[in-house]
């Protein structure tokens, strides 16, 4: 397929007037179509006249049993002065049309919808060919959500899969495209995991048929809490879906413009796109209609043009000709929003945003939800026990995880199946979810499973050239299809790299790969040059963090926007049984690493000894064999090493209270630094009588605390 001259045509002029001024969408459709009252007989038509089953409310169904009646709407919106029409496509997908048993009209309804939507376009654009009308063609956010249980017994069930949305949406694209749509519009989106659906879809469709339009992106805040239903917030919400490469990204429905309003400022603020806003006519009253008038609506969302916010405007529920005049002739004389300069950086979600930039502090991932790396974690999993699994979860994520790595890789489970598990109830978890996660596995088939559960934008670990060429570009592909980014082993045809050359070599050849040939952004490409295990014992092996560290530094200085980051506690493995040796590895590896340029970690989050409160002594002898200084570096360490053992279980350390003979503000700084919450209240209490006013508390022990901390 290709597209015709003038819908091209129409595109171009489309990215044209959206940089000269604020587009117009068109207003409410359900509550117009509300209006009409239309009766059991005029909802069926002559066609579905002894149709089995009552449709009265199927309003989709109306471009083909009522289209006189859908043209004089769209007749009032273009009048009114929009530019831009949808379909009546709300519902036109298979899962939704369920409910009248209509599955099998759905490529009908998408293509009449469009093919009317098209007429009325080009009658008014005929009449005045300087102001073209663009069809949007919707895709609606179907009456399933691909990220929430409907079962409150069980969280961790779903009533559709990720493959079911993108072929549902798939059938109706066609008929969208095909009926004459300029641009795709995935609108009301409240499961974000639904609208990723929906992007895999719009691309797999462009890729198979050879056609691209501008593809629109909105989101619904579900209410006063500025989250989506699925639990985002607007900015967790654009990371998710800002792979898609959207020509627009905005906010409809649920609210009115009031209350819109911060979410809208924070899209504005953070996409690197246009951005669109089609709220409702207020709030709902107690019967559900929509009363806010045209003045009233206008004079909120003018604002949103003079304060430089929107490229495109219109409306959802309650909104009519007469609301969409209103706005139009309101904002014709505000300049639209000018795209921000937004830097680039590795910006992830889950509930909530996490951005990495060039001025974040080292990124702690947590490791614990690893089958091959946590015996009680792989027993959780085999003996089904998930409620104790999610807390190995939430225990990272409050001992400081940022990211939490989940691996399944074992041979007694079906690994997929415990990975998609673990990933829905996880999201079922706001304290856990609000973090991304970290995709972990050696199988493909595992990594594409997670990654269809996950409506945040995750981290896939791993790829590599290992496979070949072709195999990566693939994945890497996949990888950005899914909204992810990336890390990438330094692992070719011929091996994992163990020297600081061949991890260079391999990480430029990924690089200039990923870059060049598949267009992957640099900025979510994030290498892991392998760190293996010292003091092993065997020569051949005294070099591996030297090498690491020395690799690290070359990327970030040669491989522009790329991160490193690594599995930090393999360094220690020839030390298993010994936690206390074994963390002051990884502290004075990671202090190097750090310094080196190493942005991110795969590490016990809630056991990351300090490096200056290592003693001495280990700290030497340690340091001797991370950074391989002396030839009998590996023996010294190991003669000092039953000294430092303790109990070898640091993590049921019994409690030492010394610290609390200490001075007020050294107690202070060592819960912050240790994360402990028992004596916060007395500690800060005490400060507080000793200080003049309360603020000299904050700014003082509490803020030199933080600066430990950090
Ligand atoms: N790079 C990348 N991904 C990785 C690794 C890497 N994923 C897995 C692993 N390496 C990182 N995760 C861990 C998790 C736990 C341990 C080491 C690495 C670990 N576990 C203890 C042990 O085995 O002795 C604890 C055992 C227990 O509690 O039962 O050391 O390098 N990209």
């Amino acid at each position: 397929m290709s597209l015709t001259d003038d819908r091209q045509a129409r595109i171009d002029a489309l990215h044209r007037l959206v940089r000269e001024r604020i587009l117009i969408l068109d207003g409410g459709m359900g509550t117009m179509i509300q209006n009409l009252k239309l009766s059991e007989a005029e909802y069926r038509g002559a066609r579905f006249a002894d149709y089995h089953q009552d449709v009265a409310g199927n309003n989709d169904l109306l471009a083909i049993t009522q289209p006189a009646m859908l043209k004089d709407i769209y007749k009032g919106y273009l009048d009114a002065g929009a530019d831009i029409v949808e379909t009546n496509t709300f519902n036109s997908t298979r899962v939704s049309m369920a409910d009248y048993e209509m599955e099998d009209l759905v490529p009908e309804l998408n293509r009449a919808a469009a093919r009317l939507a098209r007429e009325v376009a080009d009658e008014y654009t005929a009449d005045n060919p300087d102001k073209p009308r663009f069809v949007a063609g919707v895709l609606g956010p179907t009456s399933r959500t691909c990220s929430i249980s409907p079962d409150v017994n069980d969280p961790g069930a779903r009533n559709i899969t990720f493959d079911e949305l993108v072929e549902n949406y798939m059938e109706a694209l066609d008929g969208l495209v095909k009926g004459g749509s300029d641009l795709i519009l995935i609108e009301t989106v409240f499961d974000t995991l639904n609208a990723k659906a929906a992007t895999f879809a719009v691309q797999t469709y462009f890729e198979q048929n050879g056609v691209e339009l501008p593809l629109m992106i909105s989101g619904t805040i579900t209410d006063a809490s500025g989250r989506t239903l699925s639990g985002q917030t607007t900015e967790a919400f654009y990371n998710s879906l800002a792979h898609s490469s959207p020509f627009s990204m905005g906010l409809n429905c649920a609210l009115g413009a009031e209350e819109l309003r911060p979410y809208v400022q924070e899209m504005s603020r953070v996409a690197n796109c246009w951005v669109s806003a089609h709220p409702n006519a207020g709030l709902p009253n107690e019967f559900g209609e929509y009363d806010q008038s045209p003045e009233e609506m206008v004079a909120v969302v003018e604002e949103f043009a003079a304060s430089g916010l929107v490229n495109i405007i219109g409306g959802c529920c309650g909104t009519t000709p007469e609301h969409i005049k209103a706005i139009a002739d309101a904002v014709a004389t505000h300049a639209p929003r000018p795209l921000p300069d937004i830097a680039p950086a590795c910006r992830l979600s889950g509930l909530e945003p996490f951005n990495i930039t060039k001025d974040s502090l080292f990124v702690n991932v947590g490791e614990r939800c690893n089958v091959t790396g946590s015996a009680k974690f792989k027993r959780l999993i085999v003996e089904e026990d998930y409620t104790t699994a999610l807390e190995v979860a939430l225990e990272q994520v409050e001992g400081g995880a940022q990211v939490i790595d989940v691996n399944m890789d074992e041979a007694m489970l079906d690994s997929e199946k415990a990975m998609v598990r673990f990933l829905n109830l996880i999201a079922g978890e706001p304290d856990i979810a609000r973090v991304p996660v970290m995709v972990d596995s050696s199988k493909w088939t595992v990594i594409e499973a997670g990654l269809k559960c996950i409506q945040g934008k995750p981290i896939v670990n791993s790829i590599s050239l290992k496979e070949g060429e072709e195999e990566f570009i693939e994945r890497a592909r996949l990888c950005r299809k899914y909204g992810a980014a990336v890390v990438v082993m330094a692992f070719d045809e011929d091996g994992q790299a163990d020297t600081a050359a061949r991890k260079k070599e391999i990480c430029e050849r990924s690089y200039r790969v990923l870059v060049d040939k598949v267009g992957f952004p640099p900025q979510d490409i994030i290498f892991d040059p392998n760190i293996f295990a010292i003091a092993t014992g065997i020569d051949e092996h005294n070099n591996y963090a030297v090498d690491f560290i020395e690799a690290t530094r070359w990327i970030r200085e040669n491989l522009p926007h790329a991160g490193v980051s690594g599995g930090v506690s393999n360094v220690s493995f020839s030390f298993r049984g010994n936690n206390p040796v074994r963390e002051a590895i990884h502290s004075v590896f990671l202090y190097h690493a750090i310094k080196a340029g190493l942005n991110m970690g795969i590490v016990n989050a809630s056991q990351l000894a300090v490096y200056d409160d290592l003693p001495e002594e280990l700290k030497e002898k340690v340091e001797d064999v991370v950074l391989n200084r002396k030839d009998d570096a590996t023996e010294t360490l190991l003669e000092i090493a039953e000294k430092y053992k303790g109990d070898g279980s640091s993590g049921e350390k019994k409690e030492d209270l010394e610290w609390r003979s200490w001075a007020v503000e050294k107690r202070i700084e060592h819960s912050l630094v240790k994360g402990i919450t028992a004596y916060i209240i007395e500690d800060t209490e005490e400060a507080r009588q000793r200080a003049d006013k309360p603020l000299d508390v904050i700014e003082g022990p509490l803020m030199d605390g933080m600066n430990v901390v950090g």
